[in-house]
């Protein structure tokens, strides 16, 4: 009854008006399932690679000839497959694409297959996908990262750190912790506001103010922490996602050279600097520390704060199972983001949550910069008990929906429910 009898994918679009993948799977049955693919800004070099059209239609962003591969190439080799088989239809996925990084289908495509096939299974099986993905144990709601101000490559101001954010894990409940978040969001709203600052907003519906450092940045959160009545330190801790390889200007001594606030820091100063920021403020999370392929600076960062700090390796490890295991063999951070779409199938998804568990890693399921309505990460969070969600703001419609589909798995668990708190945090 779980057969695929059909496959079909369309061009839809992205939270920045960009063409993406929306792919649908049908089952004998009738049950359905639709999945969209979302899509980065700042993305890691070893990330399985998207599949665009090119040509002059959104600067060659365009997915209308890659989605044609689904109802063609890929629905002739899964037609007929069990919809529950996900791990053997993913490796026909791999195996039919033929490359290692998902060039040829694309991971945009491929993606959006495997999900859709995954929600098509749960469908049928009745069940809500956290509940298919987990089973019974799937009850752990994850503590969210409100993302409360953008710079970087998500927003035009001078900021040079990507995300500033707001981890609010010393809540009873997931309801609570986001009713913490959003309060917080509006006092810097207003604080913003009566500053005649800009109340525009970035790429993940945090604020995007014309601030120059990121000491501004912090502090505008801290008081508007203060303003909302919430304790810093104690109900909520800042995060940062320092984005850090978009700051590399170059190489030094075996280290990247860091362009910041008009200033270059080498390996060692950098380090210092990050010093400084993680000594004054209660930063629990530091996202991206350091560059991509600066491993230097990325051991010298644990060595210095992985026993106090969260530090979250994303464009160094790309959801890649085998990127953990090194990391953690060579002490390289102590957490990993996970993006369903840096890596590209459901399964191997899996596999990096379940080897990051393996070797002692921390996990922060994630949104990108370029979102959808698509909720399929708040699911995977609480199926998998993970613990931590990044989805950006507490605004915006494509990160409402996240936190919306998180209430409601709140709701549908009831007294069942458990909330991550501080036991997502390793160091607290
Ligand atoms: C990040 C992400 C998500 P992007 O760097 O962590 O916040 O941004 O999707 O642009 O890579
Ligand atoms: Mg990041």
């Amino acid at each position: 009854m779980s057969a695929i009898v059909s496959l079909d994918a369309f061009e839809r679009f992205d939270s920045r008006g960009f063409p993406t993948v929306a792919a649908e799977a049908v089952l004998e049955s009738g049950a359905r399932g639709r999945a969209l693919a979302p899509a980065g800004a700042s993305t890691g070099r070893a990330e399985a690679k998207e599949r665009r059209d090119g040509g002059a239609r959104f600067g060659g962003r365009g997915v209308r000839e890659a989605a044609t591969a689904v109802r063609g190439e890929i629905f002739s080799v899964l037609s007929g497959m069990e919809a529950t088989d996900q791990s053997l239809i993913d490796s026909h996925l791999l195996a039919l694409d033929g490359t290692a990084d998902k060039s040829r289908l694309g991971a945009n495509v491929v993606l959006a297959v495997s999900l859709a096939v995954a929600r098509a299974a749960a469908n049928e099986s009745g069940q809500p996908l956290y509940r298919y993905l987990g089973g019974s144990a799937a009850r752990v709601l994850p503590v969210p990262m409100f993302n409360l101000i953008n710079g970087g490559a998500h927003a035009n101001n001078s900021l040079n750190f990507q995300e500033f954010m707001v981890l609010p894990a010393g809540y009873g409940s997931f309801a609570e912790a986001f009713e913490a978040g959003a309060e917080v969001y509006h006092a810097l709203r207003s604080a913003l506001a009566d500053s005649g600052r800009s109340v525009a907003l970035g790429d993940e519906g945090g604020f995007a103010p014309d601030f120059t450092d990121s000491e501004q940045a912090i502090e505008a959160i801290l008081g508007a922490c203060e303003t909302a009545g919430v304790a810093v330190g104690k109900e909520v801790w800042l995060g940062l996602d320092c984005a850090a390889s978009g700051l590399v200007r170059g190489e030094a001594d075996g280290a990247a050279i860091y362009r910041y606030g008009g200033r270059d820091f080498g390996g060692a100063e950098w380090v210092e600097h990050l010093g400084g920021l993680v000594g004054r403020y209660p930063i629990l999370s530091l996202e991206d520390p350091a560059g991509e392929s600066d491993e230097r600076t990325w051991r010298e960062v644990t060595r210095e704060f992985g026993d106090k700090l969260q530090l979250v390796g994303d464009d160094n490890l790309v959801t890649s199972s085998e990127r953990v295991r090194g990391a953690a063999r060579d002490g390289v951070g102590n957490s990993v983001l996970v993006k369903p779409n840096q890596v590209g199938t459901l399964t191997e998804t899996l596999e990096t949550v379940r080897v990051a568990g393996e070797v002692g890693f921390g996990c922060v399921v994630s949104h990108r910069s370029g979102e959808t309505e698509d909720t399929t990460i708040a699911d995977l969070a609480v199926g998998l008990n993970v613990g931590q969600i990044k989805c950006g703001a507490p605004a915006r419609g494509e990160r409402t929906a996240k936190y919306n589909r998180l209430l409601d798995i709140g709701d549908e668990l009831g007294v069942g429910c458990l909330y991550a708190g501080t036991s997502a945090f390793k160091t607290l």
